[in-house]
């Protein structure tokens, strides 16, 4: 292949990066070195300037300014960002994350009533107010300055909203090359060019080698592709969070068993261990506790904070594995419901920050659209996760009248409704699934990035193969394919449903290729029942989809391979 040869990158390495659209030798080197010099300049976003401007002369003048955020990963470390970073030019911010049940996303007039009282005259949006026409008027009535960075895209049909600056790469009329950033991301370009101003080298030295380190855990947990700026931020703030970073990030570390001096972070760490943590303050209404858990330098209370995330986090697990439980039940007594292309189940009181997740988990099982309502007080409240091929949205575009409000996108949506006129929605919108779904078998696809045999699989390669992490949307983790692998062992199974193979990648009696010991060491979660149903045993011939994996424990350690997907070889 031309990259490999022109890049010199192992062949592998190369057909990866090809499918990441990266086809030039400058390219590859940029993706797998990222470094600060790849960082765009703040001030080509749209905005920036007169935001900056308003900025400094609050703080100058002493005036209290107000950080509106969200709820999430990304909106409260958009808020410890820029927090942090008008603290550092001895200026006043304040914060108000919207709470997840009773105000919901967004910026809300009342809030900004209520700063105003207080003497605030400047609210700076974070991760949110790209569609707030209706709360600009509101401010711009009261007299209050408004700043609004988001990353959402604006509403195609409306003008933006009326606010002293907007700064969204995504905005008509910005030239800023990255469009993809995160929340945060966008908050820490403010806060870079803030900075930059006063003492450029002690921002590009010190402080943004730091704040790159919370950058990277919103663009990794919000799943913007990592690619671009977004891989550079991941990359680098990953790398940053080797050192111990502040009281907050390392009380989270513990709280999830991570100890990223001994064990480089990835991406899934974040993604998987990080993020739900974070993110259960704001599921379980306390996201304001975040921001205050990544601004406390007491080691105490930040230990005591995270402990409180992490129960959370275990309190939310426990909710969605009791409705995850009933919806299997339905699935699997409720024949009709079963049969249906896109699937509504509901349930009572099920917590409103789960259902989304709820969603996910029966499309991951299912292949199908599924939605899933929360009924509470008479409001029904639901979250839908599509898949491929299927614009959700539309869906609910169809019983548009039945809604008090809905939005979201082709493969993720959110409504809320009277919950009395449910059966209807149900009704309607299976009657959707069927019409637009018709003929079609839902099937989990496994999508295959390269071919390559078990015996190519070298200490090596791995090391190589390494430098695609961060890995995550846009840069999804590399699945490969082995073909016609001899089953050496009989198959081992573990705890009922998971199995244990050694496999070696046959040559018809040809000695395997240099560097690899022959065998390779595999695992099969859930996948008892599947090489039992094959006949697999010793002396099988199978393809095998995996993953690699570099197993640590002490006795076992070494490289191993994950299995995705088995059958047996064609073998003529
Ligand atoms: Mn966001």
């Amino acid at each position: 292949m031309e990259l490999a040869r022109e890049a010199r990158l192992p062949e592998v390495l190369a057909a990866l990066l090809v499918a990441r659209g990266i086809k030039r030798a400058d390219e590859a080197f940029t993706f797998l070195n990222p470094e600060m010099a790849h960082l765009h300049d703040p001030l080509r976003m749209k905005g920036m300037e007169a935001a900056v401007e308003r900025l400094e002369r609050a703080i100058a003048q002493r005036e209290p300014i107000l950080l509106y955020g969200d709820y999430d990963v990304d909106g409260t470390t958009a808020v410890v960002l820029l927090k942090t970073a008008i603290e550092m030019r001895g200026g006043e911010a304040r914060f108000h994350v919207p709470h997840r049940l009773r105000e919901g996303y967004g910026l809300q007039s009342s809030v900004l009533e209520a700063a105003y009282a207080e003497g605030v005259r400047l609210v700076i949006t974070v991760d949110t107010g790209m569609r707030a026409v209706a709360e600009a008027e509101t401010a711009r009535r009261l007299g209050l300055d408004l700043i609004i960075t988001d990353h959402h895209l604006p509403a195609a049909d409306e003008l933006p909203p009326d606010a002293l600056a907007i700064v969204n790469p995504n905005q008509p009329g910005c030239e800023y090359p990255e469009k993809a950033l995160c929340g945060a991301a966008i908050a820490l370009k403010l806060a870079e060019a803030l900075l930059m101003r006063h003492d450029a080298e002690k921002t590009r030295e010190k402080t943004l080698p730091s704040f790159l380190k919370m950058a990277a855990i919103a663009t990794i947990a919000d799943a913007v592709p990592l690619k671009g700026e977004n891989r550079t931020i991941a990359t680098l703030g990953l790398r940053g969070l080797r050192r111990p970073a502040g009281a907050g990030l390392r009380a989270l570390f513990k709280v999830a068993a991570l100890d990223p001096a001994t064990k480089e972070l990835t991406g899934y760490d974040v993604a998987f261990r990080l993020a739900p943590r974070i993110n259960a303050a704001g599921r379980m209404d306390v996201a304001s506790e975040v921001i205050e858990l990544f601004s406390t330098r007491s080691a105490e209370r930040a230990a005591e904070l995270a402990t409180k995330l992490d129960r959370l986090n275990r309190e939310r697990r426990d909710e969605e594995a009791r409705a995850l439980a009933a919806i299997e039940k339905r699935l699997a007594t409720d024949e009709q419901l079963a049969d249906d292309m896109l699937l509504v189940v509901d349930g009572e009181g099920w917590h409103r920050g789960v259902i989304g997740i709820l969603a996910s988990r029966i499309v991951e099982r299912t292949a199908k659209p599924a939605i899933v309502v929360s009924v509470e007080d008479g409001v029904a409240h639901g979250s839908g996760r599509s898949v491929e091929g299927f614009q959700l949205l539309n869906a609910l575009e169809s019983c548009a009248d039945l809604f008090t409000r809905f939005g979201g996108h082709a493969y993720a949506v959110g409504f809320a409704m009277p919950a009395e006129r449910l059966d209807e929605l149900k009704r309607r919108l299976t009657e959707y699934g069927a019409k637009e779904m018709a003929g079609r078998a839902p099937e989990h696809v496994l999508r295959i990035d390269a071919e390559l045999e078990l015996d190519r699989i070298t200490p090596v390669l791995v090391g190589w193969l390494r430098k695609m992490e961060p890995l995550g949307h846009g840069n999804p983790e590399p699945v490969f394919l082995a073909q016609k692998a001899r089953v050496l062992t009989a198959p081992r199974i573990m705890k009922e449903k998971h199995i244990r193979l050694d496999l070696a990648q046959n040559r018809d009696g040809i000695s395997p290729r240099s560097g690899s010991t022959g065998t390779m060491k595999a695992v099969g979660w859930d996948m008892a029942a599947r090489v039992a149903e094959l006949g697999i045993r010793e002396g099988s011939l199978i393809d095998v989809a995996y993953k690699i994996r570099e197993n640590d424990h002490p006795e076992y350690g070494g490289i191993e391979i994950q299995m995705v997907g088995v059958r047996l070889s064609h073998t003529v």
